[in-house]
């Protein structure tokens, strides 16, 4: 079975209708499993973006009366269709994105689990009750849909990234209209469909409610200047959120960012070196080293380092990497080539420099065109040149360190802030890293890697990372528009600050 019909058995299994595109300017899908095509698909043009963003503001019109919980119940569909068809979504994502099984499931899993949070956060979108400073008055803060939410996701998490966003959207009133990456439309296809089909089973009009905008950034860039498109959300890179953030400025739209991160780990003289070697590979090496929380510097305080530095060395060396279908697979392909020659230049400039560089090489070839590379490890004297860049592919710069705070400062110093973590069974050490003087970053964890977050906290980061917050806690808040209304139940008019104003 070629893997372009598996594509269609998926999409029959799931009750999504698909078609390969049979247009001159459509879309070539290609598999980073052996670079095979899995499908053709239709873009949409300007004319088309436009009419999808009028179907989602016409629908957002009656969304927002839906009371909330009611709204809800077309998330909790959507979590349950999801949850039916998980094997089927997560062989998906391995076919287009080439996470091995295991990681994509945990993707669909991350779709289920906000679905849940997203129905019961329908029931608790609460604002407050302020005391007024005037007799008989008082003050009320209320929560309101913002309308049309855009959302522009990446090819990494071609499906958790937009759950995140469209399911708390969705319950606090928004329509969506959703840019995914081009290395991942077929997934973007799939999910979406589900979504229209949950809302559907729940007596809801689905036309408008999710409308998927297929291309390349002059599609993004559309969207984002267009007037009825009141947030937009971006997950990618810092340079894709660098021109969302400035063209929203521009048109005093919210933008959300999540963008790159430059995460780093300190493992510190007491830490539990067991748990160090699986929470660090995991975080480095796992998805390829293509997670926006992927750890990719770690800082070893100088007493272990000669103990801890071979023991993750001969953990690389036996990472089975291959086919990311197959069960004992534990890193998958990368992305494309593009991503193999980042990782390769940034290996060249770092051995020129004299640094110490383990693997990192090309492993094997499945098919006509993949790139499977076996993790790298380089051991730098200090932190230096390419290690403060973000390249997305599994590079893990180590670096010995003398002093805790001097550790922490290395942390803060990359421009970018999303995740971090300190192995420490030190009390202090734990603490201080999570203090205000500790850990800069919107991630900032004790014991566990940087990667795989639950979806119960905010997520997001710092500087370049955007500042961004999605997922759990409140991050609901973002989209929607907060009002303060004052609300006078006597029969005088004083005014506020005392001010005397009689006619
Ligand atoms: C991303 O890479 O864009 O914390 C998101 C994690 C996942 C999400 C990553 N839950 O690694």
């Amino acid at each position: 079975m070629t893997h372009a019909s598996t594509i269609q058995k998926i999409f029959k299994d799931i009750g999504v209708d698909y078609r390969d595109s049979t247009d001159s300017n459509a879309l070539a899908v290609h598999t980073p499993i052996d670079g095979s095509l899995l499908g053709r698909v239709k873009c949409t043009n300007q004319s088309e973006v436009a009419a999808a963003i009028a179907r989602a503001h016409l629908r957002a019109q009656s969304w927002r009366n839906e009371p909330a919980p009611r709204r809800g119940a077309a998330i909790r569909a959507f979590g349950e269709i999801v949850r039916q068809h998980k094997s089927s979504l997560a062989q998906l994502i391995t076919l287009e994105a080439g996470k091995i099984t295991q990681e994509s499931l945990g993707e669909v899993q991350e779709v289920i689990d906000i679905c849940e949070f997203a129905l019961g956060l329908s029931r608790q979108l609460y604002g407050l009750t302020i005391a007024s400073e005037r007799a008989d008055h008082k003050l009320l803060e209320t929560w309101h849909p913002l309308g049309v939410v855009g959302i522009v996701s990446a090819f990494n998490f071609p499906m958790a990234v937009f759950a995140w966003n469209a399911a708390l959207a969705m319950v606090c009133g928004n329509t969506l209209v959703w840019k995914p990456s081009e290395k991942t439309p077929l997934t973007a296809m799939a999910l979406n469909g589900l979504l229209l089909k949950a809302c559907a089973s729940e007596g809801f009009e689905p036309l408008g409610m999710s409308e998927l905008l297929i291309g390349d950034r002059e599609v993004g860039a559309t969207m984002v200047a267009h007037p009825n498109v009141k947030l937009v959300s971006a997950t990618g890179s810092t340079a894709m959120g660098r021109e969302v953030g400035i063209a929203c400025a521009s048109h005093f739209k919210r933008s959300l960012l999540e963008l790159g991160g430059n995460n780093s780990a300190i493992v510190t003289p007491t830490a539990n070196l067991d748990l160090v070697v699986r929470g660090v590979v995991f975080s480095a090496a796992g998805t390829a080293g293509q997670r926006c929380t992927t750890l990719r510097r770690l800082f070893v305080h100088r007493s272990i380092y000669s103990k801890l530095v071979p023991a993750l060395v001969r953990a690389y060396a036996g990472l089975p990497i291959g086919d990311p279908r197959d069960p004992g697979t534990l890193v998958g392909p990368l992305i494309d080539e593009r991503s193999f020659a980042a990782m390769q230049t940034a290996l060249e400039q770092v051995k020129q420099s004299g640094a110490t560089v383990h693997f990192g090489a090309r492993e094997i070839v499945l098919g006509e065109s993949s790139f499977y590379v076996r993790p790298s490890i380089v051991e730098m004297p200090e932190q230096s040149g390419p290690m403060l860049k973000e390249t997305f592919a599994p590079i893990l710069y180590v670096t010995p360190y003398d002093d805790f705070e001097q550790a922490i400062e290395m942390n803060n110093e990359a421009s970018h802030g999303l995740s971090s973590a300190v192995f420490t069974q030190d009390l202090r050490e734990a603490e201080i890293f999570t203090s205000a003087r500790g850990s800069d970053c919107g991630i900032a964890n004790v014991n566990i890697g940087t990667s795989g977050a639950e979806i119960g906290g905010a997520f997001g980061g710092e500087k370049e990372t955007g500042g961004g917050r999605e997922s759990g806690s409140d991050a609901w808040k973002a989209y929607m528009r907060r009002a303060t209304n004052t609300i006078n139940y006597g029969s005088s008019l004083p005014l506020a600050q005392g001010i005397k104003f009689e006619i």
